[in-house]
C-alpha cells in the first residue's frame, strides 16, 4: 500500500494555516483519500499542557528548557505519525520543527542551530507549504491575541528566523491573496505530490 503523505504548514501567525490546513483536509476527505489534521503543540499530552501553560502565561519557563519541551511533544507523538503514515494516511500538520527553530532563536542568546538539534531525525515532511503574509495583510486581520510570543516585534524576528529555515524544495505560497486562492494554489501543489511515487520516509536535518 502507498504510505500517506507527510504535509507541513508553515507560516508566522495570522498567516490563514490553521483555516487553509482544514480547507485541506476536507477537500482530500471529499476525494475519497485519506486524510487527517494534526497541530504542534498538541496540548493535550502531558508535555502538551505545560506547553499550554506557558504560552498561556501562567507559566514561566526557561527558554532552553521550553523549547526542549516543543521538541519533546513532536518526538512523543513519532510513532502515532509513522503508524498512521503506513497506513496510507496522509497528514497535514499546521506547524512544526520550523516553527520550534524560528520562535526560540528569536529569544535572545540562543542560536539557529541549537534549536535545530533536538528535532533531528523527527519524519521528514515530503511537502512544507509556508503561507506568506506580508505584515500589513497580517494586522487587516485583526489585532494579536493574548498568548506569549503574539507581539509585532517578535512576529517579525520569527519571520526572519522563517527565511533562513527555508530550503529550496518549500513551497511558498503569497496568503495576501484571499483564502479561496490560497487554497486553491495549495490544492494544485498538493495534488502534484499525490500523483508522485513517495520515497521512503525521510529524516529531518540528517
Ligand atoms: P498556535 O497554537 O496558535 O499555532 O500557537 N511554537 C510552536 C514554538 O514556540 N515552538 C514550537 O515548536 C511550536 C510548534 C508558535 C503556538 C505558538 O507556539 C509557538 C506559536
Ligand atoms: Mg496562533
Amino acid at each position: 500500500m502507498r504510505r500517506g503523505a507527510l504535509v507541513v504548514f508553515e507560516g508566522c501567525d495570522r498567516s490563514g494555516k490553521s483555516t487553509q490546513c482544514k480547507k485541506l483536509v476536507e477537500s482530500m476527505l471529499e476525494k475519497g483519500m485519506k486524510a487527517e489534521l494534526m497541530r504542534f503543540p498538541e496540548r493535550s499530552t502531558v508535555i502538551g499542557k505545560l506547553i499550554d501553560s506557558y504560552l498561556k502565561n501562567s507559566k514561566d519557563v526557561q527558554d532552553n528548557a521550553i523549547h526542549l519541551l516543543f521538541s519533546a511533544n513532536r518526538w512523543e507523538l513519532k510513532p502515532e505519525m509513522e503508524r498512521k503514515l503506513n497506513e496510507g494516511v496522509t497528514l497535514v500538520v499546521d506547524r512544526y520543527a520550523y516553527s520550534g527553530v524560528a520562535f526560540t532563536a528569536a529569544k535572545e542568546g540562543i542560536s539557529l542551530n541549537w534549536c535545530k538539534r533536538p528535532d533531528v531525525g523527527l519524519p521528514l515532511p515530503d511537502l512544507v507549504l509556508f503561507l506568506k503574509v506580508s505584515s500589513e495583510a497580517a494586522e487587516k486581520r485583526g489585532g494579536f491575541g493574548e498568548e506569549r510570543y503574539e507581539k509585532s516585534e517578535i512576529q517579525a524576528r520569527v519571520a526572519k528566523n522563517f527565511e533562513k529555515l527555508q530550503e529550496n524544495d518549500w513551497e511558498i505560497i503569497n496568503a495576501d491573496q484571499s483564502m479561496e486562492d490560497v487554497q486553491k494554489q495549495i490544492q494544485n501543489v498538493v495534488s502534484n505530490l499525490m500523483n508522485q511515487d513517495l520515497p521512503e520516509l525521510g529524516k529531518l536535518w540528517t
